[in-house]
């Protein structure tokens, strides 16, 4: 049986891979760790929990063999937007916490799993159909770690043996936690000001194509490729996965068919804009389809019907 850390869990994906992976693996079988006390405290409601900072390795390393840790998710990461106000910063986060989270893996044994982005990708990529191996020369700091990133984990499979695992996520669309300092916030966020405000004002350009997942298929993604047979495996650091490509104004019109009275508009953020155009239009996942059976279930129609119930459902029970 798996003995499961998650790092970084108080963020929009740990909290709802934190229940995800208890109900596979056994809730006594999963640690989730955050750096924010008031976060864990919240996160020990449902699941055990602890405050840790990633950056502190002995501690860090003392908790995994203690604990018998032999798998960590790293989702210890400054996201896009947030990365560009302090690049220095976001290095450090970003590429300390993978750093020690590999040192240890190769030290205890454990496997691990650490996000990558379609920010891995840059301007001069193919921005149609981006293949799974192809030009990348990010212009954030954020895709110059996750490039950097994914680099250092094949290094240390290939020179280790560490089993190190990983998806380029494009945006991840959810109701659990909101997004923060992300490029792709901007396809969550509408929905809760849709169940608000019934008006919503977009920092991205209208016709910006960017790729989106559902969070349950995102969770999947994770759980599967950690599962999938290592021979089988050609790609490692990091698979190219999407289920839908839309533009901003494409989500908004389809989020009007269903609630005609919603209105919109755009205050471009520059930063923001100048990362949307970088980035891909659309993936080619084949290998993750081929390598390890990725094979989405949510498409655009299905999840804008259920965030607007959920986000609802959020509003009215005055949880935003
Ligand atoms: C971001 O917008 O920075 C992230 C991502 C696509 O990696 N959501």
């Amino acid at each position: 049986m798996k003995k499961i850390l998650v790092l970084g869990a108080g963020g929009q994906i740990g909290t709802e891979l934190v229940p995800h992976l208890q109900k596979n693996y056994g809730y006594d079988n999963v640690i989730a760790a955050d750096l924010r006390p008031e976060i864990v405290a919240k996160l020990g409601q449902n699941s055990r929990a602890v405050v840790m900072n990633a950056l502190e390795m002995e501690a860090y390393a003392k908790f995994v063999k203690s604990e018998g840790i032999d798998t960590i998710y790293n989702l210890v990461a400054l996201l896009s937007a947030t990365g560009e106000k302090n690049p220095q910063l976001a290095w450090n986060i970003n590429m300390g916490a993978l750093l020690n989270s590999l040192n240890i893996a190769q030290e205890y044994k454990c496997s691990i799993f650490t996000p990558s982005s379609i920010g891995a990708f840059g301007e001069n990529t193919p921005h149609y159909k981006t293949p799974q191996d192809t030009v990348m020369r990010p212009n954030t700091i954020y895709g110059v770690c996750k490039v950097t990133g994914e680099m250092l984990s094949d290094y240390y499979h290939s020179r280790f043996g560490v089993d190190s695992r990983s998806v380029r996520f494009p945006g991840i669309i959810s109701n659990g936690a909101l997004p923060g300092g992300g490029t792709t916030d901007y396809a969550v966020e509408v929905f809760y000001e849709v169940a608000k405000r019934g008006k919503y004002t977009c920092e991205v350009p209208q016709d910006t194509y960017m790729d989106m997942l559902y969070m349950p298929d995102a969770l999947e993604a994770m759980t599967q490729l950690m599962e999938a047979d290592p021979s089988k495996l050609v790609h490692r650091n990091s698979f190219n996965v999407t289920s839908m490509s839309f533009t901003p104004e494409q989500l908004f019109t389809e989020i009007k068919k269903r609630v005609p009275s919603f209105t919109w508009d755009y205050e471009i953020d520059p930063v923001k804009a100048q990362i949307s155009a970088s980035w891909p239009d659309c993936l080619d996942d084949t290998c993750a389809r081929e390598e390890w059976g990725w094979n989405p279930k949510w498409g655009m129609d299905a999840v804008i019907d259920d965030m607007l119930a959920a986000c609802r459902k959020k509003v009215e029970n005055g949880e935003y």
